[in-house]
């Protein structure tokens, strides 16, 4: 398949100023009417159309039928020979079978009701159109169905009319007054329980909000409503925006690739970021409930009101909607705790993704399949870099350029560059340089040296930063690199650091901004050498190279101003202490000194949250980006075992500690409440790791006392993934509990295929045969296959028996549902970094894949480039 590229873009020869849609909904074959009026923009006669898996009725053009050789009709496009040069009327009638669809794109059925997925390029299963962002039409929507099976019948905008045939159907016809890409078009049909209230906006409007679920589970949608109401009026508070349209509707469906789809005034979500009560879901799902609701949300303006003007601008409503559901999240909960998750994921997901073969900038400049390209890249370094301007900017300069983005582009479909304009002409700003970011792909590495000169009483920072080359991109420029940092005195005082090059920023840190190869930051007045924290809150997604002891990460971890910063004193201490085990090819022996700053900090009077932030060392995954090539897998498996058992061993009486200390109360989800629990639960999982014989019974006595599925969750893993002798009881029990809890029976999935011991592989295969592993659910993929991908060293198992389950799975998938395919191939796709061994397994499994018959384009971009 071509690809596309970003420097080919045209405008739209025809625009589509309206489309009326008919649809009589049947489950192998649905009639679609869609009658549009087509404005032309310049000279020019032939009309193509997007189209696929479509069967064409009939093509009419101001009244007049068109004779089949008028038309070409192709596996992907309609081609109108002939079309009139002024605005003209086409109504075209096609047919397609939902029950038949189980890609997931398009119109399909999801249980017993229809629901739609247009985005990126979805509504072309639907009908012949101008499938792209930047053709913007008022829609309107006629839906027609059994009125038994189909009570509830859905899409965007407003319903203006409805009505009753007499042969048992009905009908509902929907109108959007705003404008929109026919990404954003949404249709649901089926039969639902309502969860029914209304949000006030902050000019007086009443705006009905209504949750459908699955019959049954209305309480279940309760939090969902809750973190809605939460959103609107965030989003008018901090962002000063408010909604628009009567009425706001949220759908779960239990079939769905995605975690969530934003459509205007119709969002379609995947259940389990609607679903929550404290017994079925955890803790962090109930976070990411509240994080999903905002996020599709907030892209009723950032995303629907202004738009993409094509898909490599995707990052302009996705990198830009993170950052706004991370603040969200801040604002509502723990800033730290949230900004910790963020990093995490950077330097495990996306560090790892900017080091492969799909390497791409957060602006791509080639795609062959756009389902390819909603990845951590586009979504969580997109927002990274929103967050660098926020941080250059300072939140009035941010909010400033926001204004200016609204009021200049609301309506219309734009790009990335318009976006980084506002900013700057708001502020007055030079970000030339800092575009780079959209640019260039791979992840920069910063070095910094300190040199402190008693004499002069001076430090001087001699700063340097390279990016790697990328598939395509050979050689980089410097970017612009806010890089935050403060200074503390040996006994943990905050010291002021001032000098021409640095400023104060709104944070408490200095702002430093790098923007060359290399720079010498030079800060006088300082009696002593100072202890740095640099790169606080992660300021910029690089890696950070910068030698620094144990002892001046200790001063960090117990001194300085900010959780994020002590929190990474203690992850820069696990860091060198695996690292060096690896190189050293000797076992991990924590030192005493780091032991007993441990110590003291777990009995600090500090959140448990952090602590339990802080007990969590990086995952083999995290480490495994810190070599470019031949991973040492095997090292750095042992060598993260070992700094567990080390800090279980000599920090066992303090975990004893809290967990005899416990105190459990009724459940509850405030975040005082979520960190205790994490603490305790970390702590658990620490004594049991030292003492497992002891402990096991433990284990099992708290898992069957849990009244919530984060106890429950967390005594399940900690017995599967500790193997104690109390494992299959409690797997059994859990099993038994959930069978018939999809969302609940995922976890007993994934907690079992994340497990770090060799057998894992036969267990997984053993769960492909579960009565209740649905391979064409994408819950059930992500929960099992998705999460042993995720599993680094059982996935990449000497004998070579991972990489050939997977991708005995993805051979299935290829034609089923091409998306989850490509989701689970990423892993394989690596294989260039692994020793030469594991290279070759890898490699064959790939040319196998790439013979497969009809390979889909979502495997085939990804194969190939990885074997390019
Ligand atoms: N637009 C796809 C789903 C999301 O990012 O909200
Ligand atoms: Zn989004």
């Amino acid at each position: 398949t071509a690809a596309k590229f970003r420097s080919d873009y045209r405008a739209p020869e025809f625009l589509i100023q309206s489309i009326d849609l008919t649809f009589e909904l049947d489950e192998q074959c649905t009639r679609v009417t869609s009658r549009m009026r087509v404005v032309p923009q310049q000279q020019s006669a032939m009309l193509r159309l997007h189209g696929e898996h479509l069967s064409l009725q009939t093509v009419i053009i101001n009244g007049d039928a068109l004779s089949s050789d008028e038309y070409v009709v192709s596996d992907k496009y309609l081609e109108i020979r002939q079309v009139p040069d002024s605005p003209f009327e086409l109504v075209i009638t096609n047919t397609i079978n939902p029950a038949a669809n189980t890609a997931l794109e398009g119109l399909y059925k999801s249980g017993g009701a229809f629901c739609t997925q247009c985005e990126a390029e979805g509504f072309r299963r639907i009908t012949y159109y101008l499938d792209r962002p930047d053709v913007l039409a008022e829609f309107t929507t006629t839906i027609i169905a059994n009125k038994q099976d189909y009570p509830y019948l859905l899409s965007n905008g407003n319903n203006v009319e409805q009505g009753n045939n007499n042969d048992g159907t009905h009908w509902v016809k929907w109108h959007d007054p705003h404008p929109k890409p026919a990404y954003l078009f949404a249709l649901v049909a089926g039969d639902f329980d309502v969860l029914k209230d209304t949000f006030r906006t902050r000019t007086g409007r009443d705006v009905s909000l209504e949750l459908f679920v699955d019959k049954g589970n209305l309480k279940q949608a309760e939090y969902a409503m809750l973190s809605l109401k939460n959103a609107m009026r965030w989003d008018e508070q901090r962002f000063n925006l408010e909604y628009d349209l009567d009425i706001y509707m949220i759908v779960a469906v239990d079939f769905f690739n995605m975690g969530a789809m934003e459509n205007k005034g119709l969002n379609v979500f995947n259940s389990r970021y609607v679903l929550a009560d404290a017994k079925t879901a955890t803790d962090q799902d109930f976070l990411n409930v509240e994080s999903v609701i905002g996020h599709e949300y907030f892209h009723n303006w950032t995303g629907n009101r202004i738009t993409c003007r094509d898909w490599f601008q995707l990052s302009l409503k996705e990198g830009l909607t993170v950052f706004r559901d991370q603040e969200f999240s801040s604002d509502l909960g723990s800033r730290s705790v949230n900004r910790i998750d963020a990093i995490r994921i950077m330097r495990t997901h996306q560090f790892n993704e900017d080091a492969s073969p799909m390497a791409h900038p957060i602006r791509p400049d080639k795609v062959v399949e756009m389902n390819n390209f909603y990845t951590v890249t586009v979504y969580n370094k997109g927002a990274e870099v929103i967050r660098m301007l926020h941080t250059l900017l300072g939140e009035g300069g941010f909010q400033k350029g926001m204004r200016l983005y609204v009021e200049r582009h609301d309506g219309q479909a734009v790009t990335c560059d318009d976006f980084v304009a506002a900013m700057a002409d708001a502020n007055q700003a030079d970000l030339q340089t800092f575009k780079r970011w959209y640019s260039q792909a791979g992840t920069p590495t910063v070095r910094v040296e300190q040199v402190y000169d008693e004499h002069t009483q001076t430090l001087t920072l001699n700063f340097s930063q390279t990016t790697p080359p990328t598939p395509g991109q050979a050689t980089k420029l410097p970017v612009h690199i806010p890089v935050l940092l403060s200074a503390y005195s040996k006994e943990g005082e905050k010291l002021t650091l001032v000098s021409n090059q640095l400023r104060e920023h709104e944070s408490g840190s200095t702002l430093f901004e790098f923007t060359e190869a290399q720079a010498t930051v030079v800060i006088p007045n300082l009696p002593e050498r100072p202890v740095v924290a640099l790169l606080e809150n992660f300021s910029a997604p690089i890696k950070l190279d910068a030698v620094q002891s144990f002892t001046d990460n200790l001063v960090l971890l117990s001194h300085a101003d900010q959780e994020v910063s002590r929190w990474e004193a203690a992850q820069h201490i696990y860091v060198k202490l695996i690292c060096d085990a690896v190189a050293q090819q000797s076992p991990l022996v924590l030192p005493e000194s780091v032991a007993e700053a441990f110590t003291k900090f777990a009995q600090a009077n500090v959140d448990p949250a952090l602590k339990s932030f802080v007990f969590t060392p990086p995952t083999v995954e995290e480490i495994a980006e810190y070599y470019s090539t031949e991973i040492p897998l095997d090292a750095i498996f042992t060598a993260v075992q070992e700094l567990r058992q080390q800090l279980a061993a000599k920090l066992f009486d303090v975990f004893k500690g809290v967990w005899d200390a416990r105190n459990i109360a009724e459940y509850q989800l405030t975040g005082a409440e979520i960190g205790q629990r994490s603490w305790l639960h970390t702590s658990l999982y620490y004594i049991a790791l030292h003492a497992p014989a002891q402990y096991s019974a433990v284990v099992a006595e708290y898992y069957h006392q849990a009244d919530n599925m984060t106890a429950q969750q967390s005594a399940l893993q900690i017995a599967v993934h500790l193997q104690l002798s109390c494992q299959q009881q409690l797997l059994d029990a859990f099993e038994k509990q959930w069978q018939d809890t999809p969302l609940v029976l995922d976890k007993w999935f994934a907690i079992q295929s994340s497990a770090p011991q060799p057998e894992v592989v036969e267990r997984v295969a053993e769960l492909q045969q579960h009565a209740k592993f649905d391979r064409n659910n994408p819950n059930r993929q992500y929960a099992l296959m998705a999460s042993f991908g995720r599993n680094m060293t059982q996935f990449h198992r000497q004998d070579g028996a991972g990489y050939r389950m997977t991708s005995a799975m993805i051979r299935y998938l290829n034609d089923k549902n091409p998306q989850v395919a490509a989701r689970l191939v990423t892993p394989l796709t690596q294989w260039r970094r692994f020793d030469s061994h594991r290279q070759q397994l890898l490699k064959a499994e790939l040319e196998q894949l790439q013979k497969i018959p009809n390979l889909a384009t979502d495997l085939d971009e990804k194969i190939s480039q990885s074997l390019a």
